[in-house]
């Protein structure tokens, strides 16, 4: 039996502490499309970790990159100082991204991102002498992270109401999910997309004068909340408002980034541009953490032009700003996807990926498929009166059969690495459709936690009953 550590210390982030801890599911190593846990299960990664390992995972470019960054140059002070490596870095994402958006401020992850990008379009709108355009206009469903600008524009009940008020001017759009209308549609939905959009217009005119807008950050997909589409021409549509009333628009890419969709991001993949985009996750394929904003050049030229020579133009950034070992792990991921062509891949593949998708509609509780790119969102019809069980049960029983898959209310997302292989994608499809299977035979029973990771909950017993006799030992010491 494997020994586990100490888990008394640790407080996991987003997971219910005390069920995790019960039932540790622990991960020792990682290489390719897999992982293996460590009672040397081995999982396909459905999830890409946390949407971030795009390159797939035990990258050695990314590794020697790293150690040998490590050994060079550790650190340098972020503020009145830097190293090549930090513009070397900012350069390649540059050329990453659509045109214009050429100018880049690094940060530690994508929650940093969310809120350089909110502050910098409110000091964008100061520096230019519109000090009266400050709000926000985040979306229903948003994430962008767990700050409290990111928070506050996010649209997430249940990651906000614990956490009081938020910012002060923010309002919300609508989201754009309706299953009555578009279940099983593939890819984006075709229609009701500009009404949607002008939701946006008459909400900022009726309840708020647009004057005072400084931006409207979307997802263009949204990830968290279960895998949301903009519908056909939507996305287009709320370009054209923000071009009309002189509001910024910011595409938080997190996820939608780096290939994701099958293009290097969602505005290449939409057509359309937007004046902030935040990115983080694959930047530098989850190996080390780090975010990045990109804004147009005009936003970075206002800065410079209209702040007094010599003087701080933005009062923003972080200790890890352009952190020598994250700019070594991000020039050597965009290396990869250079050499592998793997946002090509991703889009070559997404057709396949689609079809295998839909092989789910049918498939017991399966209320909703939605595919774009390489991602997927399951929906589940809910056990009733037990929100979110039947996904987690889905996923315990396709960890137990080998496929990593995130679950999110009652909600199945797929986004398998860039790399994955045709027969792979077809085992993470195939998994969850005999997982649900499964669990129509065992109806209320199959959602008894008790039932599964057998191994995991006795390693938690042991463990439990090892430690409080450590603990006698050291009361009677
Ligand atoms: N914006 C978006 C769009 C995101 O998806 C963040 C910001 C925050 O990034 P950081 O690096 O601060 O976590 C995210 C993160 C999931 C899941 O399974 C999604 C995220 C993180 C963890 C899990 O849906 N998104």
């Amino acid at each position: 039996m494997p020994t586990l550590p100490n888990l008394d210390h640790y407080w996991l982030p987003f997971t219910a502490n005390r069920q995790f801890k019960s039932m540790p599911r622990l991960f020792k190593s990682a290489k390719g499309n897999y992982y293996t846990t460590i009672d040397d299960r081995v999982l396909l990664d459905g999830t890409s970790g946390l949407w971030c390992v795009a390159a797939g995972h035990g990258r050695e470019e990314i590794a020697s990159a790293v150690a040998h960054q490590l050994r060079t140059l550790d650190y340098a002070p972020a503020f009145q100082n830097s190293h090549p490596l930090a513009f070397e870095a900012a350069e390649r994402v540059a050329g990453f991204l659509p045109k214009g958006l050429d100018r880049i401020f690094f940060t530690g992850s994508g929650s940093e991102s969310a809120e350089t990008a909110l502050k910098i379009a409110i000091a964008y709108h100061r520096v230019t002498g519109n000090s009266l355009r400050n709000k926000l206009i985040g979306r229903e469903k948003g994430y962008h992270g767990v700050n409290f600008g990111g928070l506050s524009v996010g649209g997430i009940a249940g990651n906000r109401k614990a956490f009081g008020n938020g910012l002060p001017g923010v309002d919300h759009i609508s989201h754009t999910l309706d299953i009555s209308k578009n279940a099983f549609t593939r890819g984006v939905p075709k229609d009701g997309g500009i009404e949607l959009a002008n939701q946006f217009e008459q909400r900022i005119t009726t309840l708020h004068d647009p004057a005072t807008i400084a931006a409207l950050i979307v997802e263009p997909m949204q990830g968290s909340a279960g895998v949301v589409l903009p519908p056909a021409g939507y996305l287009k549509r709320l370009r054209e408002i923000c071009d009309k009333y002189g509001i910024l628009l910011i595409f938080d890419e997190v996820i939608t980034g780096f290939g994701r969709m099958g293009t290097r991001f969602a505005a290449d993949y939409f057509g359309v541009t937007p004046d902030i985009l935040t990115m983080a996750k694959g930047l530098t394929n989850g190996a080390v953490p780090m975010g990045a904003v990109a804004v147009k050049r005009e936003i970075y030229d206002a800065f410079m032009e209209n702040t007094p020579a010599n003087a701080i133009e933005l009062p923003h950034g972080y200790t890890y700003t352009a952190h020598p070992i994250g700019c070594a792990a991000a020039i050597a991921t965009l290396d990869i996807f250079e050499n592998e062509k793997l946002v090509e891949r991703a889009g070559s593949l997404s057709a396949n990926f689609e079809q295998a998708a839909h092989t789910l509609k049918g498939v017991p509780f399966v209320k909703d498929v939605r595919n774009i790119g390489l991602v997927a969102g399951i929906e589940l019809e809910s056990f009733p009166g037990k929100p979110g069980a039947r996904a987690f049960a889905t996923y315990l029983k396709c960890y137990e059969m080998g496929v990593l898959v995130r679950h999110t209310a009652d909600i199945i997302a797929i986004s398998p690495p860039l790399t994955i292989e045709k027969n792979e994608i077809d085992r993470i499809f195939s998994c969850i459709a005999e997982a649900l299977t499964s669990l129509e035979k065992e109806g209320e029973s199959g959602l008894d936690l008790t039932r599964y990771l057998k191994n995991e909950q006795l390693w938690a017993a042991h463990q439990h009953e090892r430690q409080q006799q450590q603990t006698a030992l050291a009361e009677t010491a």
